[in-house]
């Protein structure tokens, strides 16, 4: 065994330090599969005083430290493959405190976010930050990268419900930050600097969320729409007229795929788009305004077709529609983009894309879904047979790097949601400028003097 392994075995007990080649590829790796894993060791700490152990054991051992969550990413934010020890907050998993005044739960970072939601729930309250991988992600995740998701457009981001977060640097220093105040103007919110850092800061602990009341009556539609414009102003529409918690979307060929999955397909018509909406219905009054609202968009042409759950089982078929599209694809491993703009340019934005791919490679098969009401669309683009993995890699490259200059013409973004990571850390600059991306180095610094935190992810340091 090398010194460096038994002097990490010096600092938790044995069976809370792996180095099976088996959990080196377990969590040594993310969602993305495209990295190979190569870890050293995996830590399992218990608390704050292990975790801090750790910073200070790496620092001695210039060994780099791998933060580690539900590892649910698409971006390769949390992949290991040069050595690293990755510090999974997995076995700190206890919830801390629920405050019924301020209505928050203080938990460990890695409470899985199905069980801070669940938590919430018990309480009569809501945490609202939701998406697909809830049921593997982890709290300390969620913020580090910021998680968006299903509900952004009535809840906002990860962000949003972030009340405190206690964090321990790159020196083994333990930071609160804002200790769950609502108001604190005292300077540099340092808390938002720890949302989205991807663990390049510092290793989060433990996170004090807000929550919020349920939404009343939650209710579903699913709708097909013939054209780009149609879908916009269906969504003016819709939010004017009711209380949306989500405004979501998918192509055709995403709910083919879906549907090739066991999905239930919702009517008989067909349409290139589809819309899944969610709003609350406080009282009869707002169930009939949502009718009227889809009357009067089919009497406009916006609206082809339409269905509203009528159970609870049928809101999940419907939800699954759209939610079931990655898992749908998943052993096709599609190339992945996760792409914003601003609402009003999705159509412009759309239609440019849609003309580059059918332009430049009419033989890819590229699946379109998201979050259409933030103005963030995910693209999946399917490898044709006939072609090698390694030239379609090559090729989906040359597509991101083109994405990039559309994106740029539409004041868009890189990565909506799901990070930089190694994925799209080629593409930072596209999106930022030097000057940003200078500062972001100088503030890893202050923060990871020694560069132990996630190095070489977000960008080189
Ligand atoms: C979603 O919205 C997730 O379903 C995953 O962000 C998106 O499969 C993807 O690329
Ligand atoms: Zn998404």
């Amino acid at each position: 065994m090398s010194d460096v392994l038994a002097s990490l075995r010096h600092l938790l007990p044995s069976e809370r330090v792996l180095t099976e080649p088996s959990d080196l590829e377990h969590y040594g790796r993310d969602w993305t599969r495209q990295y190979p894993p190569a870890p050293l060791a995996v830590a399992l700490p218990e608390s704050v005083e292990e975790v801090q152990a750790l910073v200070r054991w790496a620092v001695e051992q210039n060994v780099a430290l791998v933060p580690s969550g539900g590892r649910t990413g698409l971006s390769g934010g949390a992949v290991a493959m040069h050595g690293e020890v990755v510090v999974s907050m997995q076995r700190m998993h206890r919830i801390l405190d629920f405050d019924p005044i301020d209505r928050t739960l203080t938990v460990e970072a890695g409470v899985i976010t199905e069980t801070l939601q669940q938590a919430a729930r018990e309480k009569g309250l809501y945490y609202p930050v939701d998406f697909g991988s809830r049921g593997s992600s982890q709290i300390g995740g969620n913020i580090a990268t910021n998680a968006g998701g299903i509900k952004v457009i009535r809840y906002g981001l990860t962000r949003d419900w972030l009340a405190g977060v206690k964090v321990v640097t790159g020196t083994g220093e333990v930071l609160e930050c804002n200790r769950g105040l609502v108001k604190n103007a005292t300077g540099y919110d340092l808390r938002h600097l720890f949302a989205g850092s991807e663990g390049t800061l510092g290793l989060i602990v433990e996170a004090t969320m807000r929550l919020t009341d349920p939404p009343r009556a939650p209710q579903v539609m699913v709708m097909a729409v013939p054209d780009m414009d149609s879908l916009m102003q269906a969504f003016a529409m819709f939010r004017a007229r009711l209380p949306l918690t989500a405004f979501e979307f998918f192509t055709d060929k995403a709910l083919a795929h879906v549907l090739a999955h066991g999905g239930k397909r919702p009517f008989d018509s067909e349409a290139p788009y589809y819309v899944l909406v969610e709003y609350e219905t406080p009282d009869e009054a707002t169930s009939e305004a949502a009718l009227a609202a889809f009357e009067h968009g089919a009497e406009q042409g916006w609206l082809i077709d339409g269905v509203m759950a009528q159970s609870e089982t049928q809101a999940a078929e419907l939800w699954h529609l759209r939610e079931g599209i990655t898992e749908s694809l998943a052993s096709r491993t599609p190339y992945k983009n996760d792409v914003s703009v601003r609402v009003s340019r999705v159509p412009a934005f759309l239609a440019d894309m849609q003309a580059l791919f059918a332009r430049e490679y009419p033989d890819f098969e590229v699946v379109w879904y998201g979050h259409i009401g933030d103005g963030n669309l995910h693209i999946s683009v399917l490898r044709p047979e006939a072609m090698a993995m390694q030239d379609f890699v090559t090729e989906c490259g040359r597509v991101t790097g083109m994405l990039c200059e559309v994106l740029q013409r539409h004041g868009g973004s890189i990565s909506a949601e799901h990070g930089v990571g190694l994925l799209k850390k080629p593409y930072l600059d596209t999106i930022r400028t030097p000057a940003e991306i200078e500062l972001m180095r100088q503030m890893k610094r202050v923060f990871d003097p020694h560069g132990i935190l996630n190095p070489g992810k977000l960008f080189d340091s």
